[in-house]
This record gives structure tokens, sequence and C-alpha cells, in this order.
């Protein structure tokens, strides 16, 4: 069988789930596209490279990026870093001819998407952003109820992305604080998974008008270590460094398909955990969805009959997109490692075939331009055009 060697640069939280992706991936579909090798780990810090290595399974270590872009036996380049290398490291790939799954957001700017875009079509090489919550299958399935026509036109969509680790003031300050490293806070961390989701289950977005909030104006410094999220709480009197991202957003959407809707994705929700809620009404039906119940569609048709109208849930198993890949039977229980198991034969699929993945730079770029508008909506207190 095939094999595609992985050079994959970062050493955290990401390229923990990326690794083990690659080596489920053949476990899980078979025949694979192709078998990933986990040849070689960059990381800036050599020994947290070499560390990562031993732990996630490549071959071997550096700790320097551009040493995996000049190996002319890597088919595939992971970019698994924080968004402010994105760019530089996509655009060299691309260069290099290399194949590019990229973390989201695809970059700090809608300049630097465009780049990576450009660059990307001028090499003709594949290219996916790891936006993998719409691999869930309950999602996936939620489109297809959707495609097949069970709930009709789709009428409003209404999502939620909230989550708690940056609501205490002296959670430290991580990099996604920071606005020449993140881009944005919670528009571009969190609020993009969902305008993703969107525009996968109804249509582009056309326009918005939005609310941008930061509440927590700087943070305790943290000294060192790998990116903990909150969870390390520094008291007393510490060095603060300033927050100059948002918050938080709340958006009115319109699609280009005339569906309206609202999204709103905030890192300071105390008690939600990753609290990804949709809920979508069309003229004849209604689905609903929430992460923390990722087994579960919740769905409403308005031909049922009268006395037993309602939601009832459907688990996600083997009768459902991707679910025969998984396990044998419902809810046994789909996790984060799933979504990144599906996104891997997703793009090993294209990268063989020769297809279009989804989602790629050109719908991270669209993304971009429609955090862009979310900020000028809020910023002049008008609704804003995504194309302008
Ligand atoms: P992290 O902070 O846990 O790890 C980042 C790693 O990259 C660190 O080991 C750091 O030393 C390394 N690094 C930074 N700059 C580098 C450079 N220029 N060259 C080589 N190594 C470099 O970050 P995490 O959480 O893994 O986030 C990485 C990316 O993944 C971000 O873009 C983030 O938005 C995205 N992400 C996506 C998630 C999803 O659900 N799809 C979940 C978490 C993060
Ligand atoms: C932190 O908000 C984070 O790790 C995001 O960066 C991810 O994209 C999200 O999936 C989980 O939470």
């Amino acid at each position: 069988m095939k094999k595609l060697n992985v050079g994959i640069i970062g050493a955290g939280f990401m390229s923990k789930a990326h690794s083990m992706a690659y080596a489920a991936m053949p476990m899980f579909f078979w025949p694979a596209p192709a078998i990933p090798v986990r040849a070689i780990l960059a990381d800036v810090n050599e020994k947290t490279a070499a560390e990562a290595a031993a732990r996630f399974g490549y071959e071997r270590s550096t700790g320097d990026w551009r040493t995996i872009i000049a190996d002319p036996s890597i088919d595939i380049v992971d970019i698994a870093t924080p968004n402010d290398s994105h760019a530089e490291i996509a655009i060299a790939a691309a260069q290099a001819g290399k194949h590019i799954l990229c973390e989201k957001p695809i970059a700090r700017t809608t300049e630097e998407a465009l780049r990576m875009l450009e660059a990307v079509r001028k090499a003709g090489v594949t290219n996916m952003l790891a936006f993998n919550y719409r691999k869930t299958p309950a999602i996936a399935y939620a489109k297809k109820l959707i495609q097949e026509g069970e709930i009709g036109q789709v009428r409003n969509f209404r999502a939620t992305y909230l989550q708690d680790w940056s609501a205490d003031p002296n959670a430290p300050l991580s990099w996604r604080f920071q606005k020449n490293v993140a881009g944005s806070g919670a528009l571009g961390d969190i609020g993009t998974h969902v305008i993703d989701i969107a525009r996968y289950l109804v249509s582009d977005i056309a326009e918005v008008s939005s609310l941008v909030k930061t509440y927590i104006g700087e943070r305790p410094v943290q000294s060192s270590g790998l990116d903990a999220l909150g969870t390390v709480k520094i008291g007393g009197a510490v060095e603060k460094g300033i927050v100059d991202v948002d918050d938080e957003i709340t958006t009115l959407l319109k699609f280009d398909n005339g569906a309206i809707g609202s999204l709103e994705a905030t890192r300071n929700a105390w008690g939600r955990n990753n609290f990804i809620t949709l809920e979508i009404h069309g003229e004849t039906g209604s689905i609903y969805f929430n992460y923390e119940r990722r087994d579960e569609l919740q769905v409403c048709f308005s031909n049922d009959p009268a006395d037993r109208k309602g939601f009832r849930t459907i688990y996600t198993g083997p009768a459902h997109p991707n679910g025969a890949a998984l396990w044998p039977i419902p809810a046994l229980g789909i996790g984060y490692s799933e979504t990144k198991i599906i996104e891997c034969y997703d793009f090993f699929d294209a990268v063989v075939n020769n297809k279009r993945c989804e989602p790629d730079f050109e719908d991270g770029y669209r993304i971009s331009q429609i955090c862009d508008a979310i900020i000028t909506s809020a910023a002049t207190s008008q609704w804003a055009n995504t194309r302008s």
C-alpha cells in the first residue's frame, strides 16, 4: 500500500491530536487511501521536539521547520503551530510542492490568508483547514438531512460556541490573547468553527450585524511551558500583559440563500466547556445539536402525527456518515479524536485521488473575510457586507 511521509510542525495540543489520527486512520478506514508515516516533528524548542517525536511516534525531530520543507522525502506538511506562523510555513510548503493540512484559523489576517490561497493555487497542492467539528457524524448527518430536503428550505440557523477557560482574570496570558500571535480572540479561535459549520450546513454568509466585547484587559504573564488554557492560575502580585483581542462576539447573519440567523462565541461563559450548539429551523422541520452530547442529533418533522410531534433523538452509529468505519453500534461514544481521524481520512483521500478537500484554504479565506466583517460591523454599528 502507498505510504505518505508526514512532517508535522508544533508539539502541543494539536500535534498530539493529529499524530493520534495518523496512527489510527488506517485502523478505522480500510483500505486506507495511503498509510501516513510519522516521519519528522519540528518545534521551535529542539528538546520539546525530540520529546514529542518520541511520544507521538515520529522517526526524527528538528528545531527548525525549514528542515521539513527542504526534505524531498516529505509529502505532507502539517501545520500545528499558533496562528502567527501559518502563512509563512504554508507558503513555503506550497512552493516546495508539499500537500498541506493547516490548523484553523487560516491565519491572523485576511491578507495572510489570501497569500496562502494564492500560493496553494499556484502550486496545485492539496490543502485542508482543520475545522474538524463539521466532521462529527451527527453534524454530517444534519447536512445530509438538509440536502435531502427533510426540513425543507432552511429559514433560521442559531449557533453558539461557549467555553469558560478564560472567564477567570487570573488565567494566564496565553498566545490566544495576543493579537500579534492569534489575530483575534474568541472570534478567530472558536467563532470560526461555527462560521465554518454555518457555511457547511446553510450557505455562505452575505452580511453581518455584530457586537464585539473585551472584558478582561490584562492577564498574568505566563513564564514558560506549553499553553495551559486557563488551567494554571497565577495568583498574587505578578507581572501582567495586555489583552488586545476580543473576549466575546455576537452577530446576526444574513445568508446568501435567504436564510437568517445568529451566532455567539465566548471563552468567558462560566459553566460552559465546549458548548457548540446548533439549531436549524426549516419550512418542514427542525434540527438541534449540542457538541457536549455529540452522539445525538435531535430532529422534529412537521409531518409527524400531531399526538407525537416534537423533538426525538437519533444516536449516531454505523448508519450515519463515516459511522460504519468507526464503531459497530450507535452511542458507543464519538469523541474529539474521531473527528480528527475522519479529517485525516478526507485529507489523505483528497491527496491520493487528487480531489478538492473540504474545508480548504478557499473556505479559510472566506471565513477570514466574514470575521473582518464582524469586527467592522461592531466598530461602525452598521450591517457589514462580508465581500467588501
Ligand atoms: P499549543 O500552544 O499547545 O502548541 C503550539 C506548539 O507550536 C508549541 O509546541 C510551540 O512551541 C510550537 N511553535 C510555535 N511557533 C512555532 C514555530 N514557528 N515553529 C515550530 N514550532 C512552533 O497550541 P495548540 O493548541 O496546539 O494550537 C496550535 C494551532 O491549532 C492553532 O492554530 C490553534 O488555533 C489550533 N487549534 C485547533 C483546534 C481544533 O479544534 N481544530 C484545537 C486547538 C488548537
Ligand atoms: C481553545 O479555545 C480551543 O483549544 C480552540 O483553540 C480550539 O479550536 C477548540 O476546538 C477547542 O478550544
